[in-house]
């Protein structure tokens, strides 16, 4: 394919409900973020929007949680999660966000624009409605059991166990989510987008890119196996962009209190935080050329749950429209873990964005997260992880390398670029390397590998770092001053070629060494490909060194993953509690456990007692002796379910006056919603044999 004119980037919008956590990142930002600085850095005209996504139900809980209107939440979240992409070196041109005029205008002309083909489906059913609240319970307004799966607490719109996308009505035992409500269905009329109409034509285009990953056309295509379906597209909230009533589909129609699906109004939200970046820079259609040119490469970054919304729906509603261009590309990651289990929002199983930003810098998270990015299967962030990674590459190798030269250059040349003289055959491996880098790198990002491109950064500091080593400039210093020379004129050329090819990767040291190498403008504004392992000038003054990566110490990382144990610690009680089991006891020494002298006994007689409800007074075989034990399963028991039963008895325990009645031993028995139920031997034991 010829070199396209111009590149549209989109990250996901994030729902403005709740700060970013590192799984956010892995997802749908940092490739996006490095894919758009590498494209601008090849000087190719780039538009990297995103924003926060403000509508929709996830905010409306939230607000309903804390008690205040929607509009609080999201005033209180856009800033926020604004301020830690800022920190994070996140290079948007700009972010929006969904509650602005523009993208209300702008999604209300693009449902203007279907209605106006009369494309919309229009249907009047019934649908769940909170009496109490007085409300239509759309989406994750309504819980309940997953027709699938059976998980008690899936969503109307999906199921978080086993992942099935669902309609509200699939769920089993529906409850409302605000009032926990046993729903009412009542009629309202809703306004659906025919997916499958346009499904042979996706189908047809998603052909034409074989070249995506493999999980991204594994669910497209199992949508299309399962066959597309019309899409309701409105909603019944008080919250969200209005559905206009001045189209020829919606005239004269009940449109009060009727909103845009989230769905269908957040990827608008790509088109209007374009516009809006045209509208700040003084040019208003500047955006224009970005999504209508077909010349124009537009690539969503996303997380694999947002896979049919960008793969299918946006799609079918851009054809549709008309005027747009579709996705070049939509390479969507997989998920990030956290020392092993899943991200939970809820019970704050997180590391968040903004506190991360409070302990560390920036760059390490972006280089342990590009390291480790889920890009064909779930990967995993661990505190361990990020340690290893930062001290043995970040400071050992990179840092090493640019802080030795630096050091050298300054104690020996005067802090100026020593003249290079003849070279040997490693010089020149060096300075091919520093060339070829470029293009090594790029070809990664440019097929959205993004872990194998930074690898590649890395290997030209590793081979840096070699290079220095073999070459013993402190020996060859008063040997062969020449030689020394020429080996620090390369390794100063090298940390040049770094300080550009870091860029997408490490933005914050990218700019710290362009400041070392005391050079004019920006990294950024240098240019991918103009490195040729003679950019600075012999005799060119450096400025101060700085140490770029500090080793990060054993002790601040174990606060790290201490405190995450503690919360995995309390997330495995409430399972344990809510699951109905006791919570464990501490451990005992199996010396302990032997102290108990448990048996077989085989139940010989059982009766009530008289005046005690509960109570059973059994006799039991113990083999060598017969026994009597009061036990407490007349709720449970009649006495002829208990005669002849091999059950487990504790042999040695101190006897017991139990209304009035002596008790030598104790049965073992499991408590179950109030019910005992007896532990039984499962065949045939004689009895007194020991249990263990
Ligand atoms: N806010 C969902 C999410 O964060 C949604 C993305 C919108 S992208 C147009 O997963
Ligand atoms: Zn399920």
């Amino acid at each position: 394919m010829s070199e396209p004119k111009r590149y549209t980037i989109t990250s996901a919008l994030p729902y403005a409900n709740g700060p970013l956590h590192l799984g956010h990142l892995a997802g749908a930002y940092l490739p996006g973020d490095i894919y758009a600085r590498y494209c601008r850095l090849k000087g190719r005209d780039t538009l990297y929007v995103c924003g926060s996504d403000e509508h929709g139900v996830a905010i409306l809980i939230r607000a309903l949680k804390d008690g205040v209107t929607p509009r609080d939440i999201v005033d209180r979240y856009h800033p926020l999660i604004e301020e830690s992409f800022r920190k994070l070196g996140m290079s948007f041109d700009y972010y929006g966000r969904t509650s602005s005029d523009v993208h209300k205008n702008t999604s209300q002309d693009f449902f203007r624009t279907i209605a106006g083909k009369h494309f919309f489906e229009e249907k009047t059913e019934e649908q769940l409605f909170d009496p109490e609240a007085g409300i239509f319970l759309a989406d994750r307004f309504v819980m309940g059991t997953c027709p699938i799966c059976g998980y008690e607490d899936a969503y109307g719109d999906q199921c978080e166990k086993c992942g099935s996308s669902l309609s509200p009505r699939d769920l089993k035992n529906p409850r409302s989510a605000i009032s926990n409500a046993i729903p009412i269905l009542k009629e309202t009329t809703h306004w659906y987008f025919p997916l499958d109409k346009v499904q042979k034509d996706l189908e047809e285009w998603i052909a034409s890119h074989p070249e995506w990953r493999t999980h991204v056309l594994g669910q497209i295509n199992s949508w299309f196996n399962a066959g597309l379906r019309a899409r309701s597209i409105t909603r019944d909230l008080p919250w969200g962009v209005p559905v206009p009533g001045d189209t020829p589909q919606t005239e004269g129609k009940e449109v009060d209190g009727k909103v845009l699906y989230v769905w269908f109004d957040a990827p608008i939200g790509y088109i209007s935080a374009s516009k809006e970046w045209a509208i700040a820079k003084g040019d208003p259609d500047a955006w224009e050329p970005y999504w209508k040119d077909e010349e124009s490469r537009l690539v969503h970054f996303i997380g694999k749950d947002n896979i049919v919304f960008h793969c299918l729906i946006f799609p079918g509603m851009l054809m549709t429209h008309g005027e747009f261009v579709l996705p070049y590309n939509v390479p969507a990651n997989e998920f990030l873990n956290l020392e092993g289990n899943k991200f939970s929002t809820s019970r704050n199983y997180a590391v968040w964005l903004h506190d991360y930003l409070e302990r560390f810098d920036p760059d390490p998270l972006r280089y342990t997260l590009t390291s480790n990015m889920p890009e064909t299967r779930d990967a995993d962030f661990s505190w361990s992880d990020f340690q290893a990674r930062h001290n043995n590459e970040l400071a050992d190798i990179l840092g090493n390398f640019v802080n030795r030269t630096f050091t050298f250059v300054h104690k020996y040349y005067e802090g100026k670029v020593p003249p290079a003289g003849p070279t040997d055959a490693l010089d020149r491996e060096l300075v091919d390397l520093i060339r070829a880098t470029g293009e090594r790198v790029g070809e990664a990002v440019d097929a959205f590998q993004f872990k194998e491109s930074q690898k590649r950064f890395l290997e030209l500091a590793r081979f840096a770092n070699k290079y220095f080593n073999d070459k013993e400039p402190w020996k060859s210093r008063k040997d062969n001053p020449e030689g020394c020379a020429t080996t620090l004129h390369f390794c100063l050329q090298t940390i040049y070629a770094l300080a550009i090819y870091m860029n997408p990767f490490l933005p914050f040291s990218s700019a710290k060494v362009w400041e070392m190498l005391n050079l004019k403008g920006k990294p950024e504004g240098a240019g991918w490909d103009g490195i040729t392992g003679a950019n600075l000038a012999v005799g060119h003054q450096l400025g101060e060194a700085e140490i770029l990566f500090r080793k990060i110490e054993d002790e601040v990382i174990q606060v790290e993953s201490e405190n995450l144990a503690k919360i995995q610690a309390g997330m495995a009680a409430a399972k344990a509690e809510k699951e109905n089991a006791e919570p464990p006891l501490p451990q005992i020494s199996f010396e302990d456990f032997k102290k108990a002298d448990l048996r077989t006994a085989v139940v010989i007689a059982a009766e009530r007692i008289p005046k005690a409800k509960k109570l059973f007074l059994l006799k039991v075989d113990l083999g060598a002796e017969q026994r009597q034990i009061v036990s407490g399963l007349a709720g449970s028991y009649e006495p002829e379910d208990l005669v002849g039963k091999t059950v487990v008895v504790v042999a040695n325990l101190k006897p017991a006056v139990i209304r009035g009645v002596e008790s030598r031993g104790m049965l073992l028995a499991v408590e179950d919603n109030g019910r005992l139920i007896i532990v039984t031997a499962d065949g045939d034991v004689a009895p007194g044999r020991p249990v263990a």
